[in-house]
């Protein structure tokens, strides 16, 4: 506390971007004199920025340290990055053209898995995102946005396809042109650092702009006809919101992605489908493969109507993924 009884400003700052005494600890554990904290706020591949106490600066990214992400906490001196503090959460994706794990985020507490109401609702992605933010170590919310381009009936449908491709994940419904969802996504977000994920042309950074109440992130229109986005934001980036009236929050922008490609091990895929896998012990045989064997649970749910048909193949074709992938 200052003199006058209200925080310095260089304090207020670090507290924007989520410091807490959790991670001051974890900065004194990690004995680095002569460095400060700060987060990394920009990623372009090249070099990152990362902002403190005493605002934004470039650093160069060093082989030496493990590979960053927008949302770490890390130590700085005055030409580098020293020291990445350990990550509460850390969100990642099978890398498209090299294998391996390709990091999105780190530290993030909440995903937002962002779709477009303007094209149909793809349960296939909505599963993968939610694999892909449990392992993480978040909360998957999903996101379903610009509902004033289509029919009440139709949004409505769209939120049935979620609730059955995902059973349990919240979902919100939002159009920034009648601000139907935005304190929902508000409350959801706040006091957070929450990542934005989907394709290209979802309305993510449209929505980040939304919460900020100003133009912070560059959007564009999506191509007329099949409603494909353009690309438009092209590195993730941490954005610190402020609310006079609450918390505030911070979001991760992302770029809108083709293809999200698992990359965990298979218990995170049974833990994501326990729908699924509560059945799986009551087989009669412990090597059941679900497909025709006797006194199989899975299957008696099935007919039984308990268990969607779908949520089995997607069980499986998932699992199938995470065991070639071999992630972590
Ligand atoms: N009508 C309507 N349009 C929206 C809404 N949300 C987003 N859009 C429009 O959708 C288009 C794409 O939005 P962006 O926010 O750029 O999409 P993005 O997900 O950030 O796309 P990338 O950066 O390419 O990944 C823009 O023209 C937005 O104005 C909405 O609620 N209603
Ligand atoms: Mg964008
Ligand atoms: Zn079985």
């Amino acid at each position: 506390m200052s003199p006058s009884g209200s925080t310095p400003p260089e304090a207020e700052r670090l507290r924007a971007l989520g410091w807490t005494e959790t991670w001051a600890a974890a900065a004194a554990a990690a004995a680095a004199p002569g460095t400060a904290p700060a987060r990394v706020v920009r990623h372009d591949g090249v070099a990152v920025v990362v902002a403190g106490a005493d605002g934004a600066s470039t650093r160069p990214l060093r082989p030496a340290l493990p590979p960053l992400a927008v949302g770490d906490w890390v130590l700085v001196d005055a030409e580098s990055v020293v020291t990445v503090l350990p990550r509460t959460s850390l969100l990642q994706r099978r890398d498209p053209t090299r294998g391996g794990g390709q990091v999105m985020a780190a530290n993030v507490d909440c995903v937002g898995i962002v779709g477009g109401l303007d094209r149909p609702v793809k349960p296939g992605r909505i599963q993968r995102f939610v694999v892909q933010v449990r392992a993480a170590g978040a909360v998957p919310l999903v996101v379903l946005t610009k509902a004033d381009l289509v029919d009440p009936a139709a949004a409505r449908a769209a939120v049935a396809t979620v609730a059955r491709a995902a059973p349990g994940i919240a979902t919100i419904v939002t159009s920034v042109a009648t601000d139907r969802g935005l304190d929902a996504v508000r409350a959801a977000v706040a006091d957070r650092t929450v990542a934005f994920v989907g394709e290209s042309g979802a309305g993510k950074s449209t929505l980040v702009n939304a919460l900020a109440g100003r133009e912070i992130a560059a959007t564009r229109a999506v191509r007329r006809g099949d409603a494909k986005g353009r690309h438009t934001t092209t590195a993730r980036a941490l954005h610190v919101i402020a609310d006079p009236n609450g918390p505030g929050c911070r979001i991760v922008d992302t770029p809108g992605l083709r293809e999200i490609g698992i990359y965990t091990d298979v218990g995170v895929v049974d833990d994501v489908f326990d729908d699924v896998t509560v059945h799986v012990d009551d087989c009669r045989f412990d090597d059941c493969t679900h497909t025709n064997e006797p006194e199989c649970a899975v299957l008696a749910a099935i007919a039984a109507g308990t268990l969607d048909l779908e949520r089995l193949a997607a069980w499986r074709h998932l699992r199938d993924e995470a065991a070639e992938g071999r992630g972590p």
